[in-house]
């Protein structure tokens, strides 16, 4: 029987990859019986009802009236510290570099030697890529991650990203991301004539919609198809699609989009989705490309960073450089025409997906990272 542990996850608990995932690894240690204790401003949108070994620690942030800004790395540090002791924490582990890393190593500061927990941090995309080349934050990463127990990246590309950028030689374990869906609430039909389809195939979209996912690219792509058969886009939104709207009106998209936001469902409607579309400048792996395989989904992708570790070229989806515009389009309506390669790409992209990011290769392999810093 392998040793329980007391495992701290802090993570931001908005719709976004990293937390995300932070969830669902704190939800499958639970279930594997380690006691979990998530540490963030908010209960995470995706972590479910908290059970006998799964608990949320809040934490309070100050608006006192000298602040120009809120602070939020003090008070996460002093919440992590106090839960590191009332919980005997081993772990704490933290998803997303900033401020997180750096609340945990200042936590460890504030903790008695003899509950000291082991830090371990997750990076998982604009941690390095984006606030790594910040004069402003780059310093305090690297100290984050050399004062670590270890660190972990989703994709080989980011942790070399993370050597090159931060320049760090500091090992990282790569640890590729997983997703195992929860079983669907309703019907692909039900959906489908939810959303007002009949024939139309189903592209989707799920993202935060910032401006590296390239929603403009995204509209651009959509508004450049001429299919024979029918489509239609849906946009899962975990962010402010309203900015997009007057290309939407622009394109004369209004009859091809659909836009849902915060969904809580999403097994709904990837079940009733036909394949993926993405068009990010930068992904270090991209969730909601594996969300889409693991429901028999292919995608056309931009071919950047750490997708094609996630994509197979030509077996479970289509990949094109983000410039070429006419080149993803041809991706898109190929899949959207030819109903026999989608169909055979998205076994493909499935047996991928379990194959290789699986939860339970996933989880095995961040338990193995805790036993090692414990050792
Ligand atoms: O939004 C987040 O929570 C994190 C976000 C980011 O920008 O860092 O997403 C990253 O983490 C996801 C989960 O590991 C990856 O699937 C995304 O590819 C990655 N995003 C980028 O690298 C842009």
């Amino acid at each position: 029987m392998p040793k329980k542990l007391n495992i701290g996850i802090t993570c931001y608990p908005s719709i976004g990859g990293s937390g995300i995932l932070a969830s669902a690894l704190g939800e499958k240690l639970a279930l594997k019986g380690h006691d979990v204790h998530f540490i963030s401003y908010e209960r995470p949108i995706r972590l479910p009802h908290l059970d006998n070994n799964l608990f949320f620690h809040p934490v309070k942030i100050s608006d006192y009236g000298l602040f120009k800004y809120p602070d939020y790395t003090l008070p996460l540090s002093v919440k992590m510290a106090e839960v590191a002791q009332s919980a005997s924490l081993d772990i704490l582990h933290v998803h997303y570099a900033v401020p997180h890393a750096t609340a945990a190593v200042l936590a460890k500061q504030m903790i008695a030697q003899a509950s000291l927990p082991k830090v371990v941090t997750t990076l998982h995309g604009t941690d390095t890529t984006l606030l790594g080349q910040d004069p402003s934050y780059g310093p305090a990463i690297r100290y984050a991650l050399e004062r670590s127990d270890a660190v972990t990246a989703v994709s080989h590309f980011l942790a070399s990203e993370t050597r090159r950028i931060i320049g760090t030689t500091k090992p990282i374990d790569v640890i590729h991301n997983f997703f195992e869906p929860k079983k669907a609430l309703k019907t692909r039909e039900e959906i489908r004539t939810s959303l007002g389809l009949k024939d139309e195939v189903l592209l989707c979209h799920a993202s935060n919609l910032r401006p590296l996912k390239r929603i403009d690219r995204l509209l651009n792509l959509i508004a450049g198809l001429n299919t024979q058969t029918p489509f239609k886009l849906l946009i899962l939104a975990g962010g402010d699609f309203s900015t997009h709207k007057a290309q939407v009106d622009r394109l004369k998209l209004n009859n091809k989009v659909i836009v849902l936001d915060n969904v809580a469902s999403i097994e709904d409607y990837l079940n009733a989705s036909d394949m993926g579309l993405f068009t990010s400048d930068s992904e270090s792996f991209c969730l909601g490309i594996l969300e889409a395989m693991c429901f028999g989904a292919p995608s056309v992708s931009t071919q950047v960073g750490g997708i094609p570790e996630v994509i197979e070229e030509g077996k479970t989806g289509l990949m094109c450089d983000p410039e070429n515009l006419p080149g993803l389009i041809e991706a898109a309506a190929r899949l959207i025409d030819n109903k026999a390669l989608r169909q055979t790409m998205g076994i493909e992209a499935k047996k991928r997906a379990s194959e290789l990011f699986s939860s339970d290769t996933a989880v095995a392999a961040y338990e193995a990272v805790y036993n090692r810093v414990l050792s």
